[in-house]
């Protein structure tokens, strides 16, 4: 049997920012969010529940729902549509969640629930269409090979998204056999996963399973219980990733010379472009202006640097803030939701001047 491969957690665990060991839990480190792609090694993951091991050559998705024609699709059905590489930012909606107040319940992740990189698969949309898809179809179920019983159900669930259909049509939305240019890991999903550009992480189903095509909204467990933002103006679900950017250099703590001083990092956001990325020094402003790279594609992150001018010895705070094409900006501080998604308030590292 050839398995999609996969190391002992424990020496995954190695070298690795854990957040939780079972299910195995980490953050991308900052130091490798320095490359417009995060290496496979680095990359963030975010399970549910253990990693299910699947026979890369026996698995099969089954199709169901609103379809006519075959039900499955194998992995070699699969290898042999045209395939389709998309680089792609993906974030954790739980991404920042110990920057909240109260501190909301859930994983506590720190910055690093991010990593960009360049999947490879077949297009849903291209794999659909060999299903006769009955019109009437309005989401798009993913679910994948894990399951467990999470402490607020009553019995197992698998792990279950659904995306609208004008989403899953979208030419960018993968059936993901690569990550990299490597076979897809385990980990991340291997052998086949849902690749969703633009949208928290949640909506990337890794290990699929079987996809139904639906008539109506998807109601299960991870749909309505988690991944939605919840307070008093009610219940929302999590959908696509909100404006926001992360400070690269300097690092957090570290010591600068006094004078201009180069700062970067990289703005993304699911909601549209990236327009403009602004930098300051102290807490009343001024935003100094920093110029944008382009990005390796649109639903990658983009780079940014600015000057900044430190002339007096001592602790600074550097705060950026980026603003997209739909006009949203990032906030000052994180919109409070009782599950902790969604944190993109303005980043900010403590940087010393040397005297
Ligand atoms: N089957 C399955 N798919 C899943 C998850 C999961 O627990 N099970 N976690 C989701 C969440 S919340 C995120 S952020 C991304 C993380 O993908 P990664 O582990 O490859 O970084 O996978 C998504 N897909
Ligand atoms: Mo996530």
């Amino acid at each position: 049997m050839s398995t999609t491969h996969d190391d002992d957690s424990s020496d995954l665990a190695a070298n690795r920012e854990v957040v939780r060991y079972a299910p195995l839990n980490t953050e991308s480190p900052i130091a490798a969010l320095a490359t417009p792609i995060t290496a496979t090694a680095h990359s963030y993951i975010r399970s549910n529940f253990e990693t299910p091991q699947l026979d890369s050559n026996a698995h099969r998705i089954v199709l169901a729902g609103a379809i006519r024609g075959r039900g499955f699709l194998s992995m070699e059905d699969l290898a042999q549509l045209p395939q389709r590489t998309v680089v792609s930012t993906m974030e954790c909606a739980g991404n920042d969640r110990t920057g909240i107040r109260p501190l909301p319940v859930g994983e506590p992740w720190k910055g690093g629930a991010i990593s960009t990189t360049r999947w490879t698969g077949v297009s849903l949309n291209h794999a659909l269409e060999a299903f006769e898809v009955n019109g009437k179809s309005v989401e798009v179920l993913a679910i994948g090979a894990d399951s467990g019983t999470p402490m607020d159900a009553t019995e197992s669930v698998a792990f279950a998204r659904a995306i609208p259909m004008h989403v899953a049509r979208s030419a960018d939305t993968l059936l993901a056999l690569r990550m990299n240019d490597e076979p897809l890991p385990a980990r991340h999903g291997g052998p086949v996963r849902l690749v969703v550009p633009g949208w928290y992480g949640m909506a990337s189903v890794k290990w699929i399973s079987q996809i139904e095509l639906l008539s109506g909204e998807y109601g299960g467990y991870f749909q309505r219980q988690r991944y939605v933002y919840e307070n008093q103006d009610g219940i929302r679900p999590v959908t696509r990733i909100r404006v926001k950017s992360l400070i690269a250099g300097p690092g957090d703590g570290s010591f600068v010379r006094a004078g201009d001083v180069s700062v970067w990092g990289w703005a993304w956001s699911g909601e549209g472009e990236i327009s403009s990325v602004e930098v300051s020094a102290s807490g009343d402003g001024p935003w100094y202006a920093a110029s944008l790279m382009s990005p390796e594609s649109s639903h990658a992150w983009r780079r940014w640097e600015a000057s900044v001018p430190l002339r007096v010895p001592g602790r600074h705070v550097l705060r950026s803030r980026a603003r997209d094409s739909s006009g949203a900006i990032q906030p000052d501080s994180p919109f409070w939701n009782r599950l902790g998604y969604g944190n993109n308030a303005v980043a900010h590292v403590t940087v010393n001047v040397e005297r």
